[in-house]
């Protein structure tokens, strides 16, 4: 019978994810728990893990009332950086939208007293899908987020903020829910390379609640081609390599399968209870991906009343 195996997959999850740690060329450093400061780290802690999901809130700099942390993780150009987002039920547990890597000179001094609101941001890197669907859903089996720094990045205290744009609610505006983090680094060497002038964003700022990357439906095409939000990839990133970009859609993604008419009939429709609203409960819905074909179950809600409010 569908509708109980609707049903049974629609689990409501308290809260979404903020990240646990990170690790800088192999070494980990370990975030505080929500809204705690216990041991020095180099992660600036937020206090919940809602989203944000008003481009021009103050929060989209670097997580919901992210702190100042006390310490600062020394990197190399070329490192590889992993960040590992976490949630109360695990794993990172959203599986559409992009991730996206900014980071901003804290200037001469270290970034522990650096106000992010003051932020310059470049992007450094971006992930939407590859041939496997979207980099995202990789998160889902614990796996962190990783990408290189820039291998030609000149020395200076930068804070590196990693974003994951959630998406399964981006056809509504105010939909997308954003994750932001900041952590504080310290890069040695003697590399050379920035941003020029026009790469750089202020967040809140370089995002608009009807960008074709924020105000989008995943679902309904699942291959068209992805616009991810805020400035290209600093020029001088190519340039020297590193980085990571993993492509937005590339040629090779195969076809999805299409669900057939009539898969979702209106009268199963009152009998499913709708999902929570992105930002109103704290409660997100966890559509696990069990049933195969993935991209055929996601569209078979998208056509349910409620997910085309
Ligand atoms: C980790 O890096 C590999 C190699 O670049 C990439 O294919 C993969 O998508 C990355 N995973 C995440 C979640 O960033
Ligand atoms: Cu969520």
């Amino acid at each position: 019978m569908k509708f109980a195996v609707l049903s049974a997959l629609i689990i409501p999850v308290a809260g979404h994810g903020w990240v646990g740690s990170i690790a800088v060329a192999g070494k980990t450093y370990q975030g505080n728990g929500l809204g705690t400061s216990g041991s020095a780290s180099c992660i600036r802690q937020v206090d919940t893990n809602s989203p944000v999901t008003s481009v021009s809130d103050p929060n989209l700099a670097c997580g919901p009332n992210a702190q100042l942390a006390q310490d600062v993780a020394n990197a190399n150009p070329g490192d590889s950086i992993d960040v590992n987002w976490v949630s109360t039920a695990g794993a990172w547990f959203h599986d559409v939208g992009p991730l996206l890597t900014y980071l901003a000179s804290c200037g001469s001094a270290s970034c522990t007293q650096f106000d992010a609101s003051q932020a310059m941001w470049f992007k450094i890197q971006q992930s939407g899908r590859d041939a496997n669907g979207w980099v995202q859903a990789e998160l889902n089996s614990g796996a962190p987020a990783n990408f290189t720094l820039p291998a030609n990045l000149a020395p200076g205290n930068y804070l590196l903020r990693h974003e994951i744009i959630a998406l399964q609610n981006g056809v509504s505006p105010g939909g997308a829910e954003f994750y932001a983090s900041c952590s504080q680094l310290v890069v040695a060497g003697s590399e050379s390379g920035g941003p020029t002038q026009s790469e750089l964003v202020k967040l809140p700022g370089a995002y608009s609640a009807t960008d074709p990357g924020i105000l989008v439906d995943v679902y309904t095409n699942p291959n068209a081609p992805y616009t991810f939000p805020g400035p290209p990839i600093a020029a001088f990133v190519a340039q020297g390599g590193g980085g990571g970009n993993a492509p937005a859609s590339p040629a090779t993604t195969p076809a999805q399968p299409q669900p057939s008419a009539g898969t979702t009939s209106p009268s199963k429709t009152p009998t499913l209870s709708p999902p929570a609203a992105p930002s109103a409960s704290g409660t997100c819905v966890l559509r696990r991906n069990v049933l195969t074909p993935k991209k055929q179950w996601h569209r078979s809600l998208r056509n349910l009343a409620f997910f085309s409010k």
